[in-house]
């Protein structure tokens, strides 16, 4: 028995962070889902496998749905079982799965709405369906009784979807499920989804295989870009001869596009261009189907930083998606600040308010005074009447609205003194 185990689609996601770009990103994965159908007709697989999440939920746009069903239509010759996710849970008549077209699937299609054995290739397909967003209980449980009364010697497959209950890596009420829970009930292989990483676990009988298309980026590491290699972007390939014998998984590579999230410090300018041009051209690849996302930091002169930025935006034109996250703080040495408080003093103080302003609303200060006044001899309930008085929140006051305000500042200041 041969067939391509995957999960997590999540068609129709909304990657609301990418503004007008996020509608490319939901056809990609389309594409992606038609590429790995032809990809289930090339080796003729006995079935295509889809652990749970095809869809974001069961609300996303009809025509999305209608597209996707037709697509499957388009494959005849690939038996394709669709399970059931948390995000597309069989929750009721008004659900995915349960309403036209989906509702009179082809006869090639398979929707697991129920707890029972399917017939799968030479052997059986023993499905559990999520109907319900949160729950502590284990999906997989009762899929040993059903195991028990199958007949023949062709594989036992399972497929459920949920988190493999790892000691304080999953939440009680997301599906929890056993970490042998393959073994538990018999079974020869147990398909997984819910998880976007790739995970094998109860002696490479649990298969989280990751989702076909990466939609995060990876958190940085020291020393260079990061990309989602191996780990992201996947589906498992699953040979299995017998009822007993040891699933053979080969790997494939599904996805389309790659996301990469480069961090660099702006200390100076031509050493920040170096880094940049390191990291552009030896970790990302293929420019044109990467999203790529940089993160800057550090604490530039703000000339600096307006021209790293303005030689950034020309960079990265040829890029799928490119997004620049401008976590830059300007400051000043203490030399500058003592210049500042000559030549500007009353900028000199706005800055130095501000600095005693953050201070407080990210509570490193406040308790300290006399009165539970911060460094500027302001309390926060000085702030507070501030504040009232604007009619504003100061809890609204975020890290993104302290650096905005001092870049306007920092600008303000190079223009007085140009
Ligand atoms: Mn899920």
């Amino acid at each position: 028995m041969r067939f391509i185990h995957t999960a997590d689609w999540q068609l129709g996601a909304r990657f609301s962070q990418f503004g007008e770009k996020a509608e490319e990103l939901r056809k990609i994965r389309l594409a992606t889902l038609r590429r790995t159908l032809e990809r289930c007709r090339c080796e003729s697989v006995d079935a295509f496998l889809i652990a749970g999440d095809l869809f974001e939920d069961n609300q996303v746009e009809e025509t999305l749905v209608l597209e996707t069903f037709s697509l499957f239509g388009e494959f005849a010759d690939v038996p394709a079982f669709i399970l059931p996710g948390n995000h597309d849970p069989l929750s009721g008549p008004g659900c995915i799965w349960l309403r036209a077209p989906f509702s009179e699937p082809p006869p090639h299609v398979t929707i697991l709405r129920e707890n029972r054995a399917y017939p799968f290739g030479d052997g059986w397909l023993v499905s559990a369906p999520i109907i319900q967003k949160k729950s502590t209980r284990d999906p997989s449980l009762r899929m040993g009784e059903l195991v028990k009364g199958l007949e023949g010697t062709g594989p036992r497959i399972g497929v459920t979807h949920g988190s493999p209950a790892i000691e304080s890596k999953h939440q009680p009420d997301d599906h929890p499920i056993h970490l042998e829970a393959a073994t538990r009930a018999g079974l020869d292989y147990l398909a997984l989804g819910h998880w976007h990483r790739r995970q094998v676990f109860d002696g490479g009988r649990m298969v989280m295989p990751g989702t076909p298309e990466p939609d995060a980026f990876n958190s940085p590491q020291a020393g260079g870009p990061v990309a989602n290699s191996d780990e992201k972007g996947g589906a498992a390939l699953v040979e299995i001869s017998s009822a007993g014998e040891s699933p053979r998984i080969q790997w494939i590579n599904t996805a389309m596009l790659q996301w990469v999230r480069l961090e660099v410090s702006l200390l100076e300018a031509e050493s920040a261009r170096a880094d940049l041009d390191e990291l552009l051209s030896t970790g990302t690849g293929d420019f044109g189907k990467t999203v790529l996302r940089v993160v800057l930091r550090g604490t530039p002169a703000n000339d600096v930083r307006e021209d790293v930025l303005e030689w950034l935006r020309e960079r990265l034109g040829g890029f799928f998606i490119s997004m620049i996250d401008d976590r830059t703080a300007p400051s000043l040495s203490c030399a500058e600040r003592e210049a500042l408080r000559r030549e500007s003093p009353l900028i000199a103080r706005v800055l130095s308010d501000l600095d005693a302003v953050e201070a407080l609303v990210s509570g490193r200060s406040g308790s300290d005074g006399p009165d539970g006044s911060g460094a500027a001899g302001l309390s926060l309930k000085d702030l507070e009447a501030i504040c009232a008085e604007r009619k504003q929140d100061w809890r609204e006051f975020d890290d993104a609205y302290f650096r905005t305000v001092r870049q306007v500042l920092h600008r303000e200041l190079r223009e007085v003194s140009s």
